[in-house]
């Protein structure tokens, strides 16, 4: 095992990697910019680094920077965390120069997955499968209507370098396709500095499936099973669950051995999720591969008992996974709310600034992680998560009434938070029948200034 890793990232996820880092006897190197002077995580670490200006580009995603701390820090390898250089196979490409392990899966790999084109043609090739499109990227107009004929109206053109819903068009005619086809490669190269798309049959009212997957370098590959992450607004995930009450054991079994497929056919090494979409008939599609641990990591630790950033920390120092498929048993039923620092009522507008109170619940079955204290500043300058609200429960009513108890004993004063937002989630009868799809937030709370429509 290494004896010192540095952590790229901040707030609640580097909290997190230091805790793991803690129980393995690691030593840490936490990194700062300048808005983060006061961040909690920078008294559980063993060392602080102060890595640039509060701006992203300048600190959290600067390359010098980070490759010089963590050579000014004496450690053997980075954690990256999620966002920020996650998935930047340059960056772990220079890790691995500098001798420095990355904490991730090897940059061939993050590329091969991180262009969607290519990671579909991957799926195909492994037997996964894919909705129905085109066979790599789309070149032009006419090969854009013939791919869409082919595969039926309405189509989704997508960025292959895209994600997170940007470089993204539906169209449902001929006319919208070349419109669409246009507007994302546009889009993709302003964003992504590559215009190449690729077009799928568009899957209406599905549901997000995502499947946690481990990989280590002696050929084993398990998958931890699902999480269901359907409550989605603008693509970004409010609630994550798991297992998914969507699917039957059945499909359980395909899911989890499509996902293993995959991550065999991408060499993954590591920890990684392989996401799905499942139609209301229950078929289900593979979209996208994320080549880091996610936020919602946490709902599959709490339903196996495994500790993810552990697993990934062994396995990058080159261990073997330490247990087996049949090894993975899940139990109970686990749900997570992300608390941001976000007004639901004004269109969900960042709300930084001083945290007046900060008192979290607890008690039987919640588990909070947060950076989050009575007396932090929030930066502007950084995304609005302040905290995950966890539960895990042996059923999945008893998760909900735990949750609503838990967000019920939750204080925060000062910005306002996404908690009212959960609570009526919760008790929306879509939800609580676990009938709701990626739809939902959409069609029930997108009404400005209000906290949605009734149940
Ligand atoms: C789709 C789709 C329907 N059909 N692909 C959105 C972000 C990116 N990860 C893929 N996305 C979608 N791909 C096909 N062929 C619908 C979405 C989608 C979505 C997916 C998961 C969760 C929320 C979503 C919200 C809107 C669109």
């Amino acid at each position: 095992m290494f004896g010192r890793v540095l952590i790229a990232n901040r707030g609640e996820i580097a909290q997190r990697i230091i805790r793991a880092c803690r129980e393995l006897g690691v030593e840490t190197v936490a990194v700062y910019s300048e808005a983060d002077a006061d961040a909690l995580y920078l008294r559980q670490a063993d060392e602080t680094i102060c890595i640039g200006p509060a701006a992203g580009g300048a600190s959290y995603l600067n390359i010098p920077a980070i490759i010089s701390a963590a050579e000014v820090g004496d450690v053997e390898a980075i954690h990256p965390g999620y966002g920020f250089l996650a998935e930047n196979a340059h960056f772990a490409e220079v890790c691995n120069e500098c001798r420095i392990h990355f904490i991730g899966p090897d940059p061939k790999t993050i590329a091969a997955v991180g262009n969607k084109a290519n990671a579909r043609a991957l799926a195909i090739e492994a037997d996964v499968p894919v909705v129905p499109g085109s066979d790599g990227p789309v070149a032009d107009e006419d090969q854009a209507s013939r791919v869409a004929r082919e595969t039926g109206y309405p189509v989704i053109i997508k960025a292959s370098s895209g994600g997170g819903g940007r470089g993204m068009r539906v169209a449902h005619n001929e006319p919208s396709l070349i419109n669409g086809f246009h507007a994302a490669r546009s889009e993709a190269l302003a964003a992504f500095g590559d215009d190449t798309v690729y077009i799928e049959h568009f899957v209406e009212n599905p549901r997000h499936i995502e499947v946690q997957i481990l990989g280590d370098r002696d050929g084993h590959v398990i998958h931890l099973g699902e999480r269901d992450c359907s409550v989605q607004r603008r693509h970004q995930k409010l609630i994550e669950e798991a297992p998914s009450h969507a699917i039957n054991a059945e499909q359980r079994l395909e899911l989890g051995a499509a996902a293993v497929r995959m991550a065999r056919a991408a060499g993954y090494h590591n920890a990684g999720t392989v996401e799905f979409l499942l139609d209301p008939g229950g078929a289900f599609y593979f979209i996208e591969v994320n080549a880091r641990i996610q936020v919602e990591h946490t709902v599959t630790e709490l339903v196996t008992g495994v500790d993810l950033i552990q697993q990934q920390l062994l396995l990058a120092s080159g261990e073997s996974l330490g247990f087996a498929q049949e090894d993975v048993v899940t139990r109970g039923h686990a749900i997570e709310c992300r608390i941001n620092a976000e007004d639901p009522t004004k269109n969900f507008q960042p709300s930084p600034g001083l945290v007046e109170t900060f008192v979290a619940p607890g008690g039987p079955g919640v588990r909070v992680d947060s950076h989050c204290y009575g007396g932090y500043r929030i930066p502007p300058n950084y995304d609005s998560m302040i905290g995950k609200l966890l539960v895990h429960r042996n059923t999945r009513p008893e998760a909900i009434r735990t949750m609503l108890r838990a967000l019920g004993e939750f204080v925060i004063e000062g910005p306002a938070t996404t908690i009212p937002i959960h609570r009526n989630v919760l008790a929306h009868t879509d939800f609580v029948r676990a009938t709701h799809d990626t739809g939902f937030m959409e069609r029930y709370f997108s009404q400005p200034g209000s906290l949605g429509v009734g149940s």
